[in-house]
Parts: C-alpha cells; structure tokens; sequence
C-alpha cells in the first residue's frame, strides 16, 4: 500500500514531522497560487532583484503560517533583509527561499520553496541543520525531505503527499552537468573541469533554477554548479536560504558538496545574505573538481 506523508514521518520527532507536514501544506497553496498572482511587484529584494507579485505574496504566507504554527523562533527569508522573530517559545529557527527559480515564472518552467530547519540560532553552519527539504513545482509537484534520516521523496496527489521513493541515492556514474553563470566569466580551472567532463560525455542540462537543475541530478547523477566567476568570486547562490539545505540533502543523498575548499556545510556565515560559490553532486565528481580548482 502506498503510504503517505504523514505516516513516512512517524518515525521522527514530533514537532519535525509537524512541521514537515505544515511546510507542505504551505507550498501546495504557493503552488495553486501560482496562476493567478502574475506580474512584477515595484520592489526589490535586499539583493537588488526585483520582486515579483508572487514572490512577495508566498514570503508573507510563509511568514504568517509559520507564525500561527508556534513551532518556529526565528525566520530567515531570502526576500527579507533581517531576521523575523516569530514565537518566543517556538522550537525551530528555519530558513526559507519561498520561490527560487522566480526568473522561469514567466515561461512557466521549475520553480520551487527551499527550506533549511535548525535548532540553533540563526545563522550558523549548513551542518546544524536538523532537517532540509524542498516543494518542486513541476509538472507534479513533489516534495523532498531529510531529517538526518535518509532522503525522501512524495508527490502531489488527490490523496496529498504519496510516498515516491525512500532513501534516494545519487546514481553513480553520474552523466550530467548543469552550470550557471557566463562561460566567459568561469575561472579557468572550472572552464577545464568542464571540458573534461564533455570529453568523458557528460551532457549539458540547465535549466535556471537551483531547486530543478538540482533535483535532476539528484536523479539522475551529476553535477550542478553555480561557481565562483571572475566578476563575482562567490558567484550567485545564497549561503543560508540556497547552498545550505541543497548540500544538506545531497550529502544525506550519498552525495558531496563544496565551495571549492570544502563542504558548503562547513562554511561559516557571516551574515545572512551572503553568497558562496556551490558545487553539488556525485562525491567522485566534487572530489576531483576540488583537485583543479
Ligand atoms: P532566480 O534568479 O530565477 O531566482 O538564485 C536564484 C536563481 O534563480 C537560482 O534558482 C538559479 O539557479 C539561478 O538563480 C539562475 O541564475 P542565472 O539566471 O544566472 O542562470
């Protein structure tokens, strides 16, 4: 029989699963809302990107959902400069990037929430996570969670969340390369790894968004990079609400990550917004970037 979410996450702490389940019904509602809240908001974010109506929208439901839980102290939001104090009593410190990917709305490819859950006060090292996960707002929307437990996937049905596959494991060898950033602005140490990856057949796939260039390597086996360029040395990615909960999963996944010199779960932040170039995949593949960089 097929189980569901909630019966998956009996076996983890209480309030963890609750707030598993909470985030889940969060991202379901972003996603049905995803149709009808259209268009640029006048603002920008903290990191000078303009906001769109939508990514304002689901940082406030965010916010005011998690309040209402009582299971989270402290918020840290990628659309938000400062930390957001929640409830005094609150269990959790969480971090969210509400919509990654917002740049592919408007030609309606992936999109999705990113989540990072600690107990210890914001902000402070990816490996203090106690649990991460991710909603993918895909053709089915689907969700994937570690709480130090393995990494799990469920997809969206009439049923709610339907448990997909357990314990998901970073295929190997992996034989897909997703990168960002302009070819001309890669280091040269990462513009040769990538030929010679080309050259052992590993095939280009990016899509634009971390959170489903990511999960296909998660997949499929691979590599994804966002990596540090000559006009931007901590390239893209943002540290807390990005990097931190995808190595979180790749690395319960059987897979590694690095910013160059080591895990991205080891990097210590110093502010909340802080960037830092990522590379996640196959551990072989991490290692052997680490060497040319
Ligand atoms: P977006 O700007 O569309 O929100 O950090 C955000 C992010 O998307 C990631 O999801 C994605 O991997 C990257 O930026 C895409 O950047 P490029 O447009 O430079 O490819």
């Amino acid at each position: 029989m097929t189980k569901n979410i909630k019966e998956h996450l009996e076996g983890i702490d209480k309030e963890l699963a609750s707030l598993i389940l909470k985030i889940g019904d969060i991202s379901n509602t972003i996603s049905n809302e995803l149709p009808y809240r259209r268009g640029k908001a006048d603002t920008k974010n903290v990191f000078g990107e303009l906001q769109l109506v939508i990514d304002k929208w689901a940082d406030q439901f965010l916010i005011d959902e998690l309040k209402k839980s009582n299971l989270v102290k402290t918020l840290a939001s990628e659309e938000q400069p400062d930390l957001v104090k929640l409830n005094d009593d609150g269990i959790f410190n969480v971090t969210v990037d509400p919509l990654d990917g917002s740049s592919n709305i408007e030609s309606n490819n992936l999109v999705g929430t990113i989540i990072g859950i600690y107990k210890k006060d914001l902000p402070t090292q990816g490996k203090n996570q106690i649990a991460a996960m991710y909603i993918l707002f895909g053709p089915v929307t689907t969700l994937i969670y570690t709480a130090q437990n393995g990494v799990h996937e469920f997809l969206q049905t009439k049923k709610g969340f339907v448990l997909r596959e357990e314990n998901i494991k970073l295929p190997e060898p992996g034989k897909l390369y997703s990168v960002g950033g302009l070819r001309k602005d890669w280091l040269p140490s990462f513009n040769k790894y990538v030929e010679e990856l080309e050259m052992e057949g590993f095939k280009l796939r990016y899509g634009g968004s971390f959170v489903g260039d990511f999960n296909q390597i998660l997949h499929y086996g691979g590599i994804f990079a966002y990596p540090a360029l000559n006009t931007k040395p901590n390239g893209k990615l943002r540290l807390l609400f990005e990097s931190n909960p995808m190595s979180f999963i790749i690395e319960q996944a059987g897979g590694a990550s690095t910013n160059g010199n080591g895990s991205i779960l080891e990097v210590e932040p110093e502010n909340i917004d802080q960037r830092v170039p990522t590379y996640v995949g196959n551990k072989n593949l991490i290692e052997k970037l680490e060497k040319m960089l």
